[in-house]
């Protein structure tokens, strides 16, 4: 008799815990960004955002349509590379995600965003930039960061009215980002009557820029501007120490890094010398949520934010937002939410416009001081 009673209570545990488990339902979240090559520091930033918001839901616990639910981040490595980037999109799909975060670069979120689309995958970047990614008619893509006419354009008119350039250089990395932000930041400051006395190209792996740079000195711009991402500006900017050039530094979100401290070394210079803009930002109101991320961050993965991670982080809590407005992880039941969310997050207010772009997206201009980024302003 003891013993009939000390089994059926286990019993009972057991088949409990057993119809728990079956009423939990798993729901995959795909990552894609650099985790290799030269970009792989913001990739790892990126990565890391997204395991933040995952492990942070999973502790809270979460329902969906009455279910508990169980996040999985299924994070994939795309080298920064289109054909890598596409391979590990279809690995998603096939994989049957319910959504992606994804991609870090333009390059290949563009044509990620194709596998994504046709398979009726919602996909959310947290830093590509490029406005053709929400202007190929698809339903599926969407961005939690301003775009590069925002961001370059903003540069453009910055370097005339506030760096009183009259003469600029500018040098891109002709990738879908480089190239991208680079014409919007000659449209942008020609239209303040400031020249543009060169024009070079390099590519994303480049190391050696001598013969470009020395070109330009020539020239004797008052301002360089790169497109491009930080591990070449970093070199680039160390050459340009050594030629002596006294030129002022400018660039999009790819060279706002922390890490272009340390990939610069002393070519980062005094404050004002390299000024560059996170697509993105929070204005005084919303700092201490940014703050309290940040010092999160830090204290889970022991480095500072590079860049886009708590983009990233917020882009998987809009997601589950939406799944759970919905009812429903499935991609065809929440997409509908996600156009319609209005979400508040670390970065500040998520909205959509009718193409998937963030609706009122900011800008932070920062320059360099005592090894760290400062912030200069932010800007609508
Ligand atoms: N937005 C800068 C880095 C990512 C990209 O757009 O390629």
């Amino acid at each position: 008799m003891q013993f009939t009673t000390k089994i059926i209570p286990l019993a009972g545990a057991i088949a409990f815990a057993g119809a728990a488990l079956a009423q939990e339902q798993v729901v995959k979240i795909g990552h894609v960004g650099p985790i290799s090559g030269a970009i792989a520091h913001l990739g790892k930033d990126n990565e890391n955002g997204a395991r933040m918001a995952i492990d942070e839901l999973n502790a809270k616990g979460v329902t969906i349509g009455g279910k508990k639910v169980k996040f999985e981040l299924l994070a994939e490595d795309d080298a920064a590379d289109p054909k890598q980037a596409t391979a590990a999109a279809q690995k998603l799909v096939d994989a049957h995600v319910n959504g992606v975060i994804g991609h870090l670069n333009s390059g290949t979120t563009i044509p990620a965003s194709k596998i994504y689309h046709d398979a009726g995958i919602p996909q959310i970047s947290p830093s590509a930039t490029n406005p053709k990614y929400t202007q190929q008619g698809f339903n599926t893509t969407f961005r939690v960061v301003a775009n590069d006419g925002q961001l370059g354009g903003t540069l453009g008119r910055y370097a005339a009215d506030q760096m009183k350039a009259k003469k600029v250089a500018v040098i891109d990395d002709r990738t879908a980002y480089g190239q991208g932000v680079a014409e919007e930041f000659i449209k942008g400051a020609k239209a303040k009557g400031v020249q543009v006395v060169a024009q070079q190209y390099t590519n994303d792996k480049a190391t050696d820029f001598n013969a470009i740079l020395t070109s330009i000195k020539a020239k004797n711009p008052d301002v360089v501007f790169f497109g491009g991402m930080d591990a070449v500006a970093g070199p680039m900017l160390r050459q340009m120490k050594a030629l002596g050039m006294n030129a002022k530094f400018m660039g999009g979100d790819g060279i706002c890094t922390e890490g272009l401290v340390n990939l610069a070394g002393d070519a980062i210079g005094e404050p004002g010398k390299i000024v560059c803009a996170e697509a993105g930002g929070v204005e005084e109101a919303q700092k201490k949520g940014m703050d309290e991320f940040r010092a999160a961050y830090k204290k889970k993965f022991g480095i500072d934010v590079q860049l886009y991670a708590p983009y990233v982080y917020d882009a998987v809590m809009v997601m589950v937002e939406a799944m759970k407005k919905a009812g429903s992880a499935e991609p065809a039941k929440y997409l509908p939410e996600l156009h319609k969310i209005n979400y508040k997050g670390v970065t500040g207010n998520i909205a959509f416009d009718a193409k998937g772009d963030i609706k009122n997206g900011t800008l932070t201009l920062y320059t360099y001081k005592g090894g760290k980024r400062e912030q200069i302003a932010v800007v609508k």
